[in-house]
């Protein structure tokens, strides 16, 4: 049986092909695991549990059917979708996680999380972080009418693509030191994360591995983890 990881799915109604590769992964390689965990990011943008997008509902309704068929799915909130709250997650029948998880699987020692945590270099980023994640804050922006939380929400991806513009890839990458701490600290041997959409297993000191998925732009991208081991999978739309 095999234990299937993914992130940065970023769905939008604007992107109706990743939607429908989505939707089919759900209903193919998905079925087929014993459980499914997404690592943040599955939404472009989330802006309160009461949108009534309909592409929510189409999404909660496909969780849910994997749900009943007896495969689990699990979520952590990444930096674009922190807010999606209990009351999507139920209606999903996905469990929500805290931001960082530690499991025991086929005999390895796994941490998992988004990812934007260890990129600690990015010292903007991290501030930025830190006050969108003061729960006073979050009340407040939740407690707006819907437009108004859009254009907030719109106002603060143009800002980020701004300032990403003027950031180095390097300073965007995670922070080594950063990785070992968390390594060091759970005592797992193996990091699967995101957010970077730099897909890659990397062998790092002491026997260890950090393995980054893949963003969902053209193609799919997902993480398996058997009693074989830890592998990549990037696979089409449909495939
Ligand atoms: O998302 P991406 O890939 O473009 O870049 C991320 C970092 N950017 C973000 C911001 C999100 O894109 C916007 C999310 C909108 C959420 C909508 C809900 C709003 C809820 C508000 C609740 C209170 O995460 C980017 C990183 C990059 O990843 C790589 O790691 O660099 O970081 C930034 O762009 C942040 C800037 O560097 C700093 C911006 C300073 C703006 C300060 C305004 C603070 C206002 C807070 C109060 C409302
Ligand atoms: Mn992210």
């Amino acid at each position: 049986m095999s234990t299937l990881f993914v992130a940065d799915i970023h769905l939008c109604a604007q992107e109706p092909a990743i939607t429908a590769g989505f939707l089919h992964f759900l209903r193919t390689r998905a079925r087929a695991a014993q459980a499914l965990y997404i690592l943040g990011d599955l939404f472009e943008v989330w802006i309160g549990d009461d949108d009534p997008n309909p592409l929510h509902h189409e999404i909660a309704v496909a969780l849910r059917a994997l749900g009943q068929r007896g495969i689990p799915c699990y979520f952590i909130h990444g930096n674009r979708d922190f807010l999606l709250g209990q009351r999507y997650a139920s209606a999903c029948g996905m469990t929500l996680l805290p931001a960082q998880q530690v499991m025991q699987l086929d005999g390895l020692r796994v941490v998992i999380l988004h990812g934007d945590t260890l990129c600690t270099d990015d010292s903007d980023y991290q501030r930025f972080r830190r006050r969108v994640h003061q729960r006073w804050l979050q009340r407040l922006f939740l407690s707006q009418p819907l437009r108004l939380r859009l254009r907030i929400a719109d106002r603060m991806r143009a800002n980020s693509l701004h300032a990403n513009s003027g950031k180095t890839a390097d300073i965007m990458d995670v922070n080594a030191q950063a990785v070992m701490t968390v390594l060091a600290h759970t005592g797992a041997t193996v990091m699967i994360h995101g957010h970077t959409h730099r897909p890659a297993i990397h062998e790092l000191p002491g026997e260890r591995r950090r393995a980054v998925l893949g963003a969902w732009h053209l193609q799919g991208s997902a993480i398996e983890v058997t009693a074989k081991g830890v592998t990549l999978h990037e696979f089409p739309f449909g495939g």
